[in-house]
């Protein structure tokens, strides 16, 4: 269901203005005003430290404009819950603020943990801090409010068993609560069986909100990352309708076979084509690379409908 774009993989740490290690799992939204497509990738530095940098293109497919110098940097100062990095954000536009929200995992000192800013324009930013602590990650907000509250999906890591999708409510955007699983890790052998995670921002359909998710899975040669989705109730999210049975997005191609971590695909942003309803969803590669895929959400949703499994066992 989702295509591989014919140039990918679209953005490469050889291509950087500046010396990198890797640039990958990208948050991505359409700008308001010119409609241009800006990324925010993770870039991890020689020394091992993740950055963001912007890459932004008109069509969301070639021409990138990469910036000269990182654009959010860890402030280890200001915000010591950065101390070792930020990585993997995942942008939603807030209509009712007129912001967007980037949630990103920062690196502390005592694990991984959920943070978030906001920004008008992606050169200032309003920073939160850690509003999920270690070890959390996978994270992001809806575009709006249900009840009055604010929703994020995120990822707590338990100390020892699987790792489930939570969901979790705040009237201000800086105090959370209501904590609940909202699509549980399944068992045994299933593709999704050990740790299951967010990837991109949930995607607003007539029918629901669409839900991609990575789904972990532990063999003899170490992780395999595939991507599933689910579809959650418009109006009350806690409910998922449907739930894919199997993974439709995996590593094939060399590029997201071989790399720093070989064999992950891991997608952190989408855009929808001016169509409404192409998707391009953007994704790490074997994080190292931006690879770009592209489908049709009618047929997503078709797809799990026919495919619906929600059970876990
Ligand atoms: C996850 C995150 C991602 C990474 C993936 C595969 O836990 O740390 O940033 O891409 O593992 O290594």
């Amino acid at each position: 269901m989702l295509r591989r774009h014919p140039d990918n993989p679209i953005l490469t740490p050889e291509r950087w203005p500046y010396p990198i290690n890797s640039a990958f799992n990208p948050g991505a939204i359409r700008l308001n005003g010119n409609g241009h497509v800006l990324l925010l990738v993770r870039v991890e530095d020689r020394r091992g430290i993740s950055h963001l940098c912007s890459a932004i293109s008109e069509d969301g497919v070639k021409e990138w404009q990469i910036d000269n110098e990182p654009t959010l940097m860890p402030d280890r100062e200001a915000r010591p819950e950065e101390l070792w990095g930020i990585e993997d954000p995942r942008i939603t536009w807030l209509p009712e603020l007129r912001q967007y929200a980037v949630v990103y995992t920062a690196f502390s000192e005592g694990g991984p943990g959920v943070s978030l800013a906001l920004t008008p324009d992606f050169c200032t930013y309003d920073h939160h801090g850690m509003v999920m602590s270690p070890d959390d990650k996978d994270a992001a907000l809806f575009p709006r409010k249900f009840g009055g509250h604010w929703a994020m999906i995120h990822r707590p890591m338990p100390a020892s068993g699987s790792a489930h999708i939570w969901i979790s409510f705040s009237p201000d955007l800086r105090h959370w609560g209501s904590h609940r699983i909202l699509l549980p890790a399944r068992r045994g052998a299933w593709w999704d069986a050990r740790k299951v995670g967010l990837s991109t921002p949930p995607v607003e359909t007539p029918e629901g909100w669409l839900l991609f998710y990575h789904g972990v899975r532990n063999t003899a040669a170490g992780s395999l990352y595939r991507v599933g989705a689910a579809l959650l109730d418009l109006d009350n999210p806690v409910k998922v309708i449907y739930r894919g049975s199997e993974w439709f997005f995996c590593p094939h191609e060399g590029y997201e076979r071989v790399g720093d971590v070989g064999d992950v695909v891991f997608p952190t942003g989408c855009v929808l084509d001016g169509d409404g309803d192409t998707l391009l969803m953007y994704y790490g590669a074997a994080d190292t690379t931006v690879g770009l895929a592209m489908g049709s959400l009618k047929e997503i949703v078709c797809w799990l409908k026919k495919n619906n499994y929600p059970g876990t066992t």
